[in-house]
């Protein structure tokens, strides 16, 4: 019978141990490559994923992208020097690579890109064959809790407070100015979510935001709070459960050293300050 991996061109099959040394997982001569950033919260729920699933190395390989601001101080995220993706490009212009311009993106061997981070997770899945299923409870309400917080913070909250829209409608469509960080529309919309969130969870947490398994629903908030921290919201104040829960995410073996690499529990990165201030000016 002909395998996803063969259909998918790759050159060998071989088998790698899970962590917890039960199962077997399948890796090939040439792994996917995750391209992400430290400073990119929807790359972070994507390899919150591969570490709380274990996913080897041999399965997907993680590449950071470059990272520049441009004149209003936004970030950019561009393909890194000297990877001999971008050699090919020819370009650091990440659209070059996806048009939209975004990370993470997935990049397999045959040069297909896969993007947006929950197709991104559900195709790697596909690729894992363990009997340890994913990172979701099997029991169905729970199951849809946990895509309901994730469709929340991906849909209804990462977009309306993301900074870079923030700065661009202030500068260029007359938004109100105040501070990227805690400019109200952002604060607005992260209470408003995380209100929501905090109902849901208030019935479904246990350790974890739903139950006492890490699922996707973790790999979404995590970064999701992260960024709501940089606003200055107290989450033991506002949210409490979701800061019990992040509490206890932060001592999570597979969950610790993610967010350690990206700087820790606050998003440290957001825009250029320095730069702002003169285009704000301006
Ligand atoms: N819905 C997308 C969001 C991706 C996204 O917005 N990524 C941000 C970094 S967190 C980005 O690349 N922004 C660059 C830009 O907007 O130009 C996903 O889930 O992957």
């Amino acid at each position: 019978m002909t395998s996803r991996f063969d259909k998918l061109g790759f050159e060998a099959r071989a088998i790698a141990s899970t962590p917890d040394g039960s199962g077997s997982m399948p890796s090939h001569a040439e792994p996917f490559r995750l391209f992400h950033h430290p400073a990119s919260s929807a790359s972070m729920r994507v390899k919150l994923y591969i570490s709380a699933r274990g996913v080897p190395t041999s399965l997907v390989e993680l590449v950071s992208t470059g990272l520049e601001t441009d004149h209003r101080g936004i970030m950019v995220f561009t393909m890194p020097e000297g990877d001999p993706v971008t050699e090919a490009l020819g370009t650091t212009d990440l659209k070059a690579f996806n048009p939209e311009g975004r990370i993470p993106v997935l990049l397999l061997p045959d040069g297909r890109k896969m993007t947006q981070s929950g197709p991104i997770i559900d195709f790697i899945e596909d690729h894992i064959d363990d009997g340890q299923g994913p990172l979701l409870p099997d029991d169905p309400w729970q199951r849809a809790n946990v895509k309901r917080i994730m469709w929340i913070v991906a849909a209804d909250t990462q977009p309306y407070q993301n900074i870079p829209f923030i700065i661009q409608a202030m500068g260029e469509w007359g938004m109100i100015k105040d501070t990227p960080t805690t400019h109200p529309l952002r604060l607005h919309f992260i209470r408003r979510e995380f209100g929501a969130i905090e109902g849901i969870i208030t019935e479904s947490a246990g350790r974890f935001v739903v139950g006492d398994q890490v699922t996707l629903a973790d790999c979404f908030l995590v970064p999701q709070i992260r960024n709501a921290l940089l606003s200055g919201i107290d989450l033991t104040a506002e949210f409490p459960v979701m800061a019990r829960v992040f509490g206890n995410l932060l001592e999570e073996p597979r969950i610790k050293p993610v967010v350690d690499a990206a700087g820790g529990a606050v998003q440290p990165l957001a825009f250029d300050a320095k730069k702002f201030e003169v285009y704000a000016k301006t």
